[in-house]
């Protein structure tokens, strides 16, 4: 905790089975992330973040997991791994690694066991529920990933609880041995040098007990969960305990993924005082353009709530908390396509949307591709997706009637597997991703966007991460100063100002493809400034900005 070296880092996500192929499977590996650390060395970022590469029968790319202590085959071998974090070391970079104990695959060792019989030591370790009188799940809950969270096991004639895939059962957090057992396997790893966890939806680990219905939302055919394990009972004191055993031992960075976690529950999870986590992922910027908390339910994006949004998590967490900042990960639709333009503007709006992130308080993250501009992909049949979250949900909104063409307009817009097809490497075959059959198809606009072209051109969107990124170590403002919102109800502009001991910002973002004037104070406030970093031909202020235009001004 020491010296929080994490608040002036920035980490880049690594989703493997995307990354780089060495051996021709079509699907990512170790070797192949270490033969590119001299890639993102350059880019200039401090932290990987690596999704999971345990072994795991892969229903959901890793995140269900079968043995938390050994690595999925055909990722490669632990020995690979023990290099890796060397090789990442010796750049001066860390390596933190996923942590998912919400649940593990019904494949691991615990849940066999586990489901063997009722007086087995291990079924505590999961959460098991009789049904209903009329033999019902033992509650209507829904799972995130379509159906029933429940799912009913003969062998014992109980339901096991399953918040994402039936392949995913949780475990049963409330158990003191299966919290020491998840403590040790993390100890594991911090012993074997690395430099963190990201916590994969650990504000879902501690459930109420009572299980009780939810509330069934007009249209849906299953009740809302959430109330009964988001921000669970018992969360603070799991992670307390946690950091007690675990934590503060190391000197590391932690990261909760938190969907449903709002500023307040931010700071008591993030506030040093408290002694739980270092930041956390907020949900609340992604969830803006859907509607009743549905994210296959399209709605426009009002730029207002996206500002009102980030001012919120800004302000409130000052001096008392940590953001963590980003735009994109393997969950979420490319940035550039979703907020900016990935057409005529696609250049100019990625680094807009890089500007309005990275001028801002906390850690950024920077998924794979993203320092590309890479876009969402358009596949042509239901078929060639390969997200289990994506082809439960066809399934389940058919059977609500939606039409085949709604559904996929929701997927082209916001199914996970816009971020997971291959990164672009090059122009040659495959985006040079793979020798082999890529696992997902390659975005066919991978001819123009390659890291081999944004290498070879000074004005990329990869040279200007590592602008902003340099920007981030020499400016302190960055990463402590104040946050005021400026143009608050401007329907098109993103301008803030940050203000810090010896300097200040005024940073000026245009989410439109229409060339907008700044508002009168602003203007005069830019007037004696100078420009600290533009996607635009410009050296001193002007009274407009435009189409998509980023320039950052300081004083
Ligand atoms: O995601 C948790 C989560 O709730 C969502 O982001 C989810 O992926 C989905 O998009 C909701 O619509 C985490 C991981 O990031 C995700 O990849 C896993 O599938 C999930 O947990 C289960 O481990």
């Amino acid at each position: 905790m020491a010296n929080e070296w994490w608040k002036k880092s920035v980490v880049y996500q690594i989703y493997p089975i995307s990354f780089n192929d060495t051996t021709g499977n079509g699907k990512g590996d170790i070797p192949g992330i270490i033969e590119k650390l001299d890639y993102l060395k350059e880019l200039g970022i401090d932290v990987v973040w690596l999704s999971p590469i345990y072994d795991s029968p892969q229903a959901d790319n890793g995140y269900d997991i079968r043995d938390y202590q050994s690595i999925y085959e055909q990722y490669g071998t632990m020995e690979n791994v023990e290099r890796l974090i060397e090789e990442l070391h010796s750049r001066g970079m860390k390596l933190v690694m996923d942590l998912v104990v919400n649940h593990t695959s019904d494949e691991h060792q615990w849940f066999i066991e586990s489901r063997s019989s009722k007086d087995n030591d291990y079924r505590d370790y999961y959460i098991w529920q009789d049904g209903k009188e009329n033999g019902e799940p033992p509650t209507n809950w829904g799972s995130i990933f379509s159906g029933s969270s429940w799912e009913y096991d003969e062998q014992t004639e109980q339901y096991y609880l399953h918040l994402f895939a039936k392949k995913q059962p949780d475990l049963n957090w409330e158990n003191p041995k299966l919290r020491e057992d998840v403590y040790n396997m993390m100890k594991f790893w911090l012993d074997k040098g690395i430099d963190g966890f990201r916590m994969d939806v650990i504000n879902f680990i501690s459930k109420d007990q009572e299980f009780k219905d939810g509330e069934i939302k007009p249209g849906e055919k299953f009740g809302d969960p959430g109330p009964y394990f988001v921000n669970g009972p018992r969360i603070h004191e799991f992670l307390q305990e946690m950091n007690e055993e675990v934590m503060s031992k190391y000197d590391i960075m932690t990261v909760g993924e938190m969907p449903g976690a709002s500023p307040e529950d931010a700071i008591e999870y993030t506030n040093p005082a408290n002694h739980e986590l270092d930041m956390i992922f907020t949900f609340e910027h992604m969830g803006l353009d859907e509607k009743n908390g549905d994210k296959w339910n399209l709605k426009p994006l009002d730029l207002v709530d996206l500002k009102e949004n980030f001012e919120k998590w800004q302000i409130s967490l000052h001096g008392v908390g940590w953001n963590s900042l980003y735009w994109n990960n393997h969950d979420q639709p490319r940035i550039v396509s979703r907020f900016g333009d990935d057409e005529t503007y696609r250049v100019k709006s990625a680094k807009m949307l890089a500007t309005c992130l990275h001028m801002m308080q906390g850690t950024p993250y920077i998924y794979q591709g993203e320092e590309l501009g890479m876009t969402n992909i358009r596949l042509d049949h239901l078929e060639y997706y390969r997200d289990i979250e994506t082809l439960n949900m066809y399934k389940e909104k058919s059977d609500l009637d939606w039409s085949h063409d709604r559904i996929m307009e929701a997927i082209y817009a916001k199914g996970r597997d816009n971020a997971r097809t291959p990164m672009q490497w090059s122009n040659q075959k495959n985006a040079g991703f793979t020798n082999g059959t890529p696992w997902l198809q390659v975005n066919s606009n991978y001819e123009t966007i390659n890291a081999e072209a944004a290498l070879a051109d000074e004005d990329s969107i990869f040279y200007y991460y590592q602008h902003l990124i340099q920007l981030r170590k020499e400016f302190d403002v960055i990463t402590t100063g104040t946050f005021e919102l400026l143009m608050r109800n401007d329907p098109n502009v993103f301008a803030y100002r940050r203000v810090g001991q010896d300097e200040s910002l005024i940073v000026l973002c245009n989410f439109s493809s229409m060339e907008v004037e700044l508002d009168e104070k602003v203007v005069e406030a830019i007037q004696e400034a100078s420009v600290l970093i533009t996607n635009e031909n410009k050296s001193s202020a002007t009274g407009t900005l435009s189409p998509y235009e980023g320039t950052v001004f300081k004083h």
